[in-house]
């Protein structure tokens, strides 16, 4: 069954023109995108989306860094996305993350990542729903 998954391309990977070369990556690796677009998240938009987050001491540096440029949302369907995206992605410290993989390739410390991908399916949903209305995931 095919599934579908979220993709941030941070702003570090936009600041460094490595946008395309990301999207070539996951398409090689047969993800379909379905839905995509750039956008600048505001604080509180930032704030939203990581609220998980909001207790931890890096969160204002996540927020700074996530607001300081662009950022590409990515709706992305595949057979296993959530896990398969997480598993092309890398560990979240680059310097952890395995050979090949895009945080390996693209990421330069635990915050400036490059990438953002959903970590289960229930919130693989409520982030596609974040970003992207119900005629734009059709
Ligand atoms: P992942 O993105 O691998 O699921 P999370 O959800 O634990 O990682 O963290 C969300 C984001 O917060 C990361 N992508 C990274 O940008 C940032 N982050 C996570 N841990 C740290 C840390 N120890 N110091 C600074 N930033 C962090």
């Amino acid at each position: 069954m095919k599934e579908r998954t979220l993709a941030i391309i941070k702003p570090d990977s936009f600041k460094k023109g490595r946008v395309g070369e990301i999207l070539s990556f996951l398409e090689k690796k047969g993800f379909n995108i379905l839905a995509l677009k750039s956008r600048l998240l505001s604080r509180k938009t930032a704030a939203e989306f990581y609220k998980v987050h909001a207790d931890k001491p890096f969160f204002d540096s996540l927020l700074n860094f996530m607001t300081e440029e662009k950022c590409v949302v990515v709706a992305l369907e595949r057979e296993n996305a959530v896990e398969y995206l997480r598993e092309v992605m890398g560990a979240t410290d680059p310097a952890k993350a395995e050979k090949g993989t895009i945080r390996a390739l693209y990421g330069e410390n635990i915050e400036r990542n490059a990438i953002h991908g959903s970590d289960s399916i229930e919130n693989a949903k409520r982030e596609l729903n974040f970003f992207f209305s119900e005629e734009e995931l059709i």
